[in-house]
C-alpha cells in the first residue's frame, strides 16, 4: 500500500482572512505541515507546500459592513498580518496566496464551468429567506434564529455555534435578517448543487473501504458517519456580491459557495507559485506519483475528504489526497479558544512578550499537539516545558558540550580516540535515531517524533553527567577527548534532526558548530564534525521563563474573563436569607393548564387567566400581558401556587399565583413541567 511518490504536494488550511491568527491555528494546521514539509525537503524530495488567505464568505462581508469599509479592506488588512505571523514562525510555505488574487478568480470559475458544461450539476429553484429591506438574499450568516436542536436563540443559518449542528436557513425558528434585525420572507431564487448522493459508492470505495487503516480514526470515523447518514445534493452558489462571480448564464448577482472556491484556492496558488518560480504546477496536482496531503483542523475534514474530493472526482483531471492529517481542537487554559470572546494567545502579541521565542512556542505546541484528542494550553505546562525540557536537556547539554570544548581545545573538535563498550553503545544508538524519528514522521506522529528527538537529547546528557568530564579532565585526559568528540557528534546530529521541529535553534546551533547543508542522510553518523574542526564561542539555545512572564500572561487571560463577564448581559441577584425546609413546604405548589386567557382591560399587564390545577379550575391574574398574547398561552402548562391567600386585583379575585422566572432586565417566561405530568402534580 505504501507507494513510491515522485514529490508531495501539502496543502494547509487557508485561514480566513477576517482576524489575526492564535496558538490553536498553529498547533492544529501550520506547525505540522510545516514539520513535515521541512522534513521531506531535509530528506531531498520534492515538496510544494501551498498556503493562503481565504478572503471570501459572509464573516467577512459582516465585518466590513459593522466597520462601514469594503470587504477588500478587510482582507487586505489581514492577509498581511497572517502572513507575516506565519513568516515569523517559520511556517515555509513555498507560496502564501490569496483567494481574492485574479489567478484564483480565473482558476475558480473555470473549474465551476467545466463541471456545469459535463454535466456534473444539478440546477434548482427554491424558496429562501429575503430582506425586504435590503434588498438581499441571506445566505449562511446573514440569517439568525433560534436553533431547532437546542434552543439557542443566535444560531447561524448555516450552523449552531452552540450545539455544533449544521443547520439550513430554512430550519431556523424565528428567523431574523443579520443586515436589518427584519423578519425576512421566502423568495424564488435558482442554484447550482453539487449532488453529492452520486459520489456515495465511490467515497465508500475510496475512503470507507480504501482508508480504513491508513487514516486517523478522528478523521476515518468522521466521514464514515457523513456517509453512512446518507449525502445529499448540495448549493455550491449563493446570491452575494462578494466572492467568485458566477461564470455561467443565469449567474448574475451570484457567487461560488466561499467553501466551493476556497480548496481550488490550493490550485490556484500552485499556479501562483508556478508564474513565480517558472516551474510546472500541473504535476503536483495531476500526476498520479503525486502525493497529496491536506493538513486541516477537524471541523473542516468534511469539507477536505468528501466535498472537495467530490469536486476534485467530478472535474477529472486532479488527483486525490493519500491522507488528511486533520487534528483535533486546542483549548487555552481549560476553555475553548474563541476570537469573539478575545480567549486566545495572538501569534503577534506571544512575539511581542517573547521575542525571538518562536521555537519555544513550535516546541510545546507539538508536545503537547491535539493529534488525537483535544487538548489545553496552559501557562505554566508552556513554562515547565520550556524549563524543564528544553532548556534543562536539550539547551544545557549543548551548552556544556560546546563549553567544555571551548575551555579545553578551544574550540577545536577533539579526537575520537579509543572506544570502550559504553562509547560503543552509544554510539549503536546515535544511529538508530533518524530512522526512529522518520518512522514517527512518517505516520503523522509529531508529539512522537519530537520526544524521540528528545531522548536522542536525553542520551546526550545523561552520557555527559555519566562521564563526568569535568573530573575526568584530571585523571585521564585523554578520555574526555572522546567524551567530548561523542558528545559533540550528538550535537551535530541534534542540529539536523531537530530543523523540521526547531528551524531558528537548528540555524543557530548550525552556525555555532559551523555546519550548514547537512540532509537527513547526513545524520546517524559519528563523524559530522571532524578532529580539528573550529568551532564557534558559545552560547546559549534557550532561556528561563520566570513566573513573572508566565503570571503576566494569566493575568491578561484572567482580565480577558472579566471583562466578558462585565459585558455579557447575563447578570443574576443574589440569593436571598437561608430558610428552613418546613418554609419551603408551607408551599403548594401544582402543575396546571391554562384553559383561558384574557387581557385585563384598561391594564398594560395583567392577563385574567383560568387555570385548571388538578384540584380545581380557578381564576388567577398575572402580570405577565408583556411578554405573551392571551390567545397565545391558552393550553400552556404551567406551575401554580396554590396556597396563596386570595387578592382582588382590579376588581378581580386572584386565586393564586403563577411561577414564572425572571431575569434581571425583567423578561418572564413560565416556569412549566419538561415532561408530560397531570395537572395536580406537587412541585417541590
Ligand atoms: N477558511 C475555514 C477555517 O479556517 C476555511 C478553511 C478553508 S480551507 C480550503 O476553518
Ligand atoms: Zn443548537
Amino acid at each position: 500500500m505504501s507507494k513510491n511518490y515522485k514529490r508531495t504536494t501539502i496543502t494547509s488550511a487557508l485561514p480566513y482572512a477576517n482576524g489575526p491568527i492564535h496558538i490553536g491555528h498553529l498547533a492544529g494546521v501550520y506547525v505540522p505541515a510545516d514539520i513535515y514539509a521541512r522534513y521531506l525537503r531535509m530528506k531531498d524530495e520534492d515538496v510544494l507546500f501551498i498556503g493562503g488567505s481565504d478572503e471570501h464568505g459572509v464573516p467577512i462581508t459582516i465585518k466590513a459592513r459593522n466597520e462601514g469599509v469594503s470587504p477588500q479592506v478587510i482582507v487586505d488588512r489581514y492577509h498581511e498580518q497572517i502572513k507575516k505571523s506565519f513568516e515569523d514562525f517559520g511556517i515555509s510555505f513555498d507560496v502564501y496566496s490569496r483567494t481574492s488574487a485574479p489567478i484564483h478568480h480565473e482558476t475558480a470559475a473555470a473549474f465551476f464551468k467545466k463541471l456545469n458544461e459535463d454535466g456534473k450539476f444539478i440546477e434548482k429553484a427554491n424558496e429562501q429567506y429575503f430582506d425586504e429591506e435590503s434588498q438581499h438574499f441571506l445566505a449562511d450568516r446573514y440569517i439568525t434564529g433560534t436553533c431547532p436542536h437546542c434552543g439557542f436563540e443566535k444560531a447561524y443559518g448555516d450552523q449552531c455555534e452552540n450545539c455544533g449542528t449544521s443547520l439550513s436557513p430554512l430550519e431556523l425558528i424565528k428567523p431574523k435578517s443579520a443586515l436589518s434585525g427584519n423578519v425576512p420572507v421566502l423568495k424564488k431564487t435558482n442554484h447550482w448543487y453539487l449532488p453529492l448522493d452520486q459520489y456515495e459508492d465511490w467515497l465508500t470505495e475510496w475512503i470507507i473501504e480504501g482508508h480504513k487503516n491508513d487514516w486517523k480514526p478522528n478523521v476515518y470515523g468522521q466521514v464514515k458517519s457523513w456517509v453512512d447518514q446518507g449525502l445529499k445534493p448540495r448549493a455550491v452558489t449563493r446570491d452575494l456580491d462578494w466572492g467568485v462571480k458566477v461564470p455561467v448564464e443565469g449567474g448574475d448577482g451570484k457567487v461560488l459557495y466561499v467553501w466551493f472556491d476556497a480548496p481550488i484556492g490550493y490550485i490556484s496558488a500552485a499556479k501562483e507559485w508556478s508564474e513565480n518560480t517558472g516551474r510546472d504546477w500541473e504535476p503536483y496536482w495531476k500526476d498520479a506519483e503525486t502525493k497529496l496531503l491536506h493538513f486541516i483542523g477537524k471541523d473542516n475534514i468534511v469539507f477536505h475528504c468528501i466535498i472537495f474530493p467530490a469536486m476534485l472526482k467530478a472535474e477529472g483531471s486532479f488527483i486525490l489526497p493519500e491522507n488528511v492529517p486533520a487534528n483535533e481542537f486546542l483549548n487555552l487554559e481549560g476553555d475553548k479558544i474563541s476570537t469573539s470572546r478575545n480567549w486566545a494567545v495572538w501569534l503577534h502579541e506571544y512575539l511581542e512578550d517573547f521575542p525571538e521565542k518562536q521555537d519555544v512556542l513550535r516546541y510545546v505546541l507539538t508536545a503537547n499537539a491535539p493529534e488525537s484528542k483535544d487538548n489545553d494550553f496552559t501557562w505554566k505546562d508552556f513554562q515547565a516545558r520550556n524549563n524543564n525540557e528544553l532548556l534543562a536537556i536539550f539547551g544545557n547539554f549543548v551548552n556544556r558540550t560546546l563549553v567544555l570544548t571551548q575551555k579545553y581545545y578551544n574550540g577545536t573538535v577533539p579526537p575520537l580516540g579509543q572506544l570502550d563498550e559504553e562509547n560503543q553503545r552509544i554510539l549503536d544508538e546515535i544511529a538508530k535515531y533518524p530512522e526512529i524519528i522518520s518512522s514517527s514522521l512518517d505516520r503523522y506522529r509529531f508529539r512522537e517524533a519530537l520526544s524521540e528527538l528528545m531522548n536522542l537529547a536525553r542520551l546526550g546528557n545523561k552520557f555527559m553527567t555519566d562521564s563526568e568530564p569535568w573530573k575526568l579532565i584530571k585523571t585521564d585526559p585523554e578520555k574526555v577527548k572522546t567524551v567530548l568528540n561523542i558528545s559533540l557528534q550528538i550535537v551535530a546530529n541534534l542540529s539536523v534532526l531537530c530543523e523540521p521541529f526547531l528551524p531558528y535553534t537548528s540555524g543557530k546551533l548550525q552556525r555555532l558548530i559551523n555546519l550548514k547543508d547537512l540532509k537527513w542522510k547526513d545524520t546517524g553518523r559519528i563523524d559530522l564534525l571532524k578532529e580539528g574542526d573550529q568551532l564557534n564561542t558559545p552560547e546559549l539555545l534557550f532561556e528561563r521563563i520566570e513566573d513573572k512572564a508566565v503570571e503576566a500572561q494569566i493575568q491578561k487571560l484572567m482580565d480577558t474573563k472579566i471583562e466578558n463577564e462585565a459585558n455579557a448581559d447575563v447578570s443574576v441577584n443574589p440569593a436571598k436569607e437561608t430558610i428552613e425546609y418546613d418554609d419551603f413546604m408551607k408551599m403548594d405548589i401544582r402543575t396546571g393548564t391554562i384553559l383561558e386567557a384574557e387581557k385585563v382591560p384598561k391594564t398594560k399587564k395583567l392577563i385574567k387567566l383560568k387555570v385548571d390545577t388538578g384540584i380545581d379550575q380557578r381564576t388567577v391574574v398575572s402580570g405577565i400581558a408583556e411578554y405573551y398574547k392571551a390567545e397565545d398561552i391558552i393550553g400552556k402548562k404551567i406551575s401554580v401556587l396554590v396556597n396563596l391567600a386570595p387578592r382582588k386585583l382590579r376588581g378581580i379575585e386572584s386565586q393564586g399565583m403563577i411561577l414564572m422566572a425572571e431575569d434581571t432586565d425583567g423578561k418572564l417566561c413560565f416556569v412549566s413541567p419538561t415532561e408530560e405530568v397531570n395537572n395536580g402534580s406537587e412541585v417541590k
